[in-house]
């Protein structure tokens, strides 16, 4: 499928959503969201779409005209450095439109109450809905996305040596992703040390290695638009605590069968408390202290999530993470990570060369 044929069909599966509401165009304001449709980066506040039945008007910060007129030429470009809302909401009055939707789930307070007040309708996030689901395309990019992120585990892990600092690791780890077509990471990466792998949150810090600490590593980068994440940890040094053995253990065993119990049909709930049992039943239930995993693609948190609430039932193309953790504070902390997709059958992991 070309890139256009790619991006008419997910504007007629977003139309197929928006008439089903009694819609009859749909405003995005969202840079995600609009990546998603047209597979160009915009920054914040940079555009808004207009879409209806026949038409895609796109106003665009002015220095985006020439090429959005060139790559899309069935799209209808405004550039307009200011008052693109306004703009938007002029030109539906003009079309006619009389029941325009916006994201009432990611709408500013401002922007939504002047969509409101122009009459639009608050509708349900379905670019969130579509996102959800990735299609071949989308899969081949995060394959890709995860590979860089677990070739830099093998680049790094080797060159972290007693006296090496969080930040350094960190910076060589953004630098080797950077060199593998990454353009930017998917978060803050974390490197923990010692005491510090037992927050799941760690702020990487200038704190130096020492012999026989834990080692844990967080991080991923943004590959053609995808987030990648992985979570490494392991002990520094010869004499490795038995209790940290242990764990490690039974959090490899948790994030197996997490990864196992994902298939099509599956309540992502179920998921969760699969590989929660396991560390449960082990005895550090209470040292378990988040979800066990989220989705992941052109954000780094997205739906649907493995966790203990949610009423998601997995579909073919979901993308999640497994990463169960024990943290013993004060001591250390373990968290092994893996980016899954769910295939025909079961999941595939993406973190993997
Ligand atoms: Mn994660």
């Amino acid at each position: 499928m070309s890139m256009q044929e790619r991006l008419l069909q997910k504007i007629e599966d977003l139309k197929a959503l928006w008439k089903q509401d009694g819609l009859d165009g749909l405003v995005i304001t969202d840079n995600i969201d609009q990546f998603y449709i047209l597979d160009f980066f915009f920054y914040p506040a940079e555009a808004v779409l207009l879409l209806n039945e026949t038409e895609i008007i796109c106003f665009a910060r002015q220095l985006y005209e020439e090429t959005l007129k060139e790559k899309f030429p069935f799209m209808r470009v405004v550039g307009q450095d200011k008052q693109m809302t306004a703009a938007a909401v002029a030109e539906a009055a003009k079309l006619g439109l009389k029941r325009v939707g916006f994201d009432a789930g990611k709408e500013s307070y401002m922007s939504g109450s002047l969509f409101k007040a122009a009459g639009f309708v608050e509708a349900d996030s379905y670019i969130s809905s579509l996102r959800q689901v990735k299609d071949e395309h989308e899969i081949a990019v995060l394959r890709e996305s995860n590979r860089i992120a677990y070739q830099t585990y093998e680049y790094i892990k080797p060159l972290i040596k007693t006296g090496v600092s969080e930040c350094e690791v960190a910076a060589e780890i953004e630098k080797f992703m950077r060199m593998k077509g990454a353009s930017a990471t998917s978060f803050q990466t974390i490197v923990a040390f010692g005491e510090n792998s037992a927050n799941p949150h760690h702020s990487t810090s200038s704190r130096v290695l020492k012999d026989n600490e834990a080692v844990l590593l967080d991080y991923g980068c943004v590959y053609g638009g995808y987030c990648s994440d992985i979570t490494r940890c392991w002990w520094h040094g010869d004499n490795e605590p038995e209790e940290y053995r242990k764990i490690w253990n039974i959090v490899d065993k948790a994030r197996r069968s997490g990864i196992a119990a994902q298939a099509p049909g599956v309540a992502a709930q179920k998921v969760d408390a699969t590989a929660r049992a396991i560390i449960t039943d082990a005895g550090y239930g209470e040292y378990f202290t988040h979800r066990l995993g989220h989705g992941v693609g052109l954000d780094i948190h997205e739906e649907p999530c493995n966790d203990q609430t949610t009423k998601a039932i997995l579909k073919k193309g979901n993308v999640l993470t497994i990463e169960p953790g024990i943290y013993l504070p004060g001591k250390f902390g373990v968290r092994l990570e893996d980016t899954t997709a769910v295939t025909d059958t079961q999941a595939e992991i993406l973190t993997r060369n």
